[in-house]
């Protein structure tokens, strides 16, 4: 990969989580030393630091379940704009949460961006979950279950945005990769929507390499731009344990870095989201190392040279 102008973008949000401590997120990337890692790989990289929400008036939640709505529509606002901004630069936006929540915003903010150039934006979502609840369907009410139904233009989100969703995902350009645990409306939405799923049996029985290059073969085919979204809790519980849902049976350490390994030589990916970090959670500070590392893995580290695979 040739030398990237990296942004770095703070987002502490922790109320569409179920408990506290992402707030704390984009800090302890930083003090894990996410900037000097990608430094030392010849990137550029420039740190926004933290965005506030937006301020949303008297946004109305639309029922007695979900929780924050107000705080879910402010920060959906802010990073919305943001992300399409930066999306229209040439530089590489990597957005540090906090809760999943931000993705309604970062990656309606990419696609939005993307839109504009004529260009389809996929999504790899790596993620125990699928959160794919609609503002209805979510029984917990925790709205960091939410926004991959959001992005990809699913009924019932009025009010979030403050405007129309004009370029959502289609969702046949998204993989919800990893994923172990999956609610009823959910699954029968992502059948219905068709959204690729590769759970963690899939995984296991086909392997990371033949089933990440066939959703980039597709991505490359559509001339796509890729946004990566990973969750914490993608990885197994034992290797990452600072997330407030863990899941047993999640990826391993190499399996996760082979994705980001083979994401980094296909020269897809556009946009990241590093969320879910609960430092709270943390046991010395070793989930924010290891979210580290693998973003180093996205960005071009290797441990000897070979020939680019081609996608
Ligand atoms: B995360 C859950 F019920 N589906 O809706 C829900 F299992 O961003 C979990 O992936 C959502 O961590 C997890 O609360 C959201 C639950
Ligand atoms: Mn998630
Ligand atoms: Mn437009
Ligand atoms: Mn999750």
């Amino acid at each position: 990969m040739e030398r990237q102008e990296i942004v770095l973008v703070g987002a502490p949000v922790e109320e569409g989580a179920g408990r506290k401590g992402c707030v704390m997120g984009p800090d302890a990337y930083r003090t894990a030393g996410l900037a000097v890692t990608l430094e030392a790989l010849g990137h550029a990289v420039k740190d926004l630091g933290n965005l506030k929400p937006a301020q949303t008036g008297n946004v109305r939640a639309p029922n007695g379940t979900v929780k924050n709505f107000a705080a879910y529509a402010g920060w959906t606002r802010v990073l919305h704009a943001q992300a399409a901004a930066l999306g229209s630069k040439n530089v590489f936006p990597i957005y540090l949460g906090g809760d999943h929540s931000i993705a309604a915003g970062t990656v309606s903010g990419q696609a939005k961006a993307a839109a504009e150039r004529n260009r389809p934006l996929f999504v790899l979502w790596l993620d125990a979950h699928s959160d794919f609840h609609t503002l209805d369907s979510t029984a917990s009410g925790n709205l960091h279950g939410t926004p991959l139904a959001f992005v990809a233009g699913m009924p019932g989100f009025d009010g979030l945005l403050g405007q129309a969703l004009a370029h959502p995902v289609t969702p046949q350009n998204i993989e919800v990769m990893g994923v172990r645990s999956i609610d009823d409306p959910e699954r029968a939405l992502l059948l219905d929507q068709g959204v690729g799923v590769s759970d963690m049996r899939r995984i296991d029985e086909e392997g990371i390499p033949a089933i990440l290059s066939a959703f980039l073969n597709r991505v490359k085919a559509a001339n796509g731009l890729l946004h990566v979204s990973l969750d914490v809790d993608f990885l197994d519980p034992e290797i990452a344990p600072a997330v407030g849902t863990t899941v047993p049976g999640g990826t391993t350490f190499r399996e996760a870095h082979l994705v980001m390994e083979m994401l980094h030589d296909s020269g897809l990916v556009s946009s990241l989201d590093l969320v879910e970090l609960n430092p709270f959670l943390d046991e010395r500070g070793k989930t924010a190392r290891l979210m580290v590392d693998l973003a180093g893995s996205l960005f071009g580290r290797r441990v000897f040279d070979r020939p680019t695979r081609s996608f």
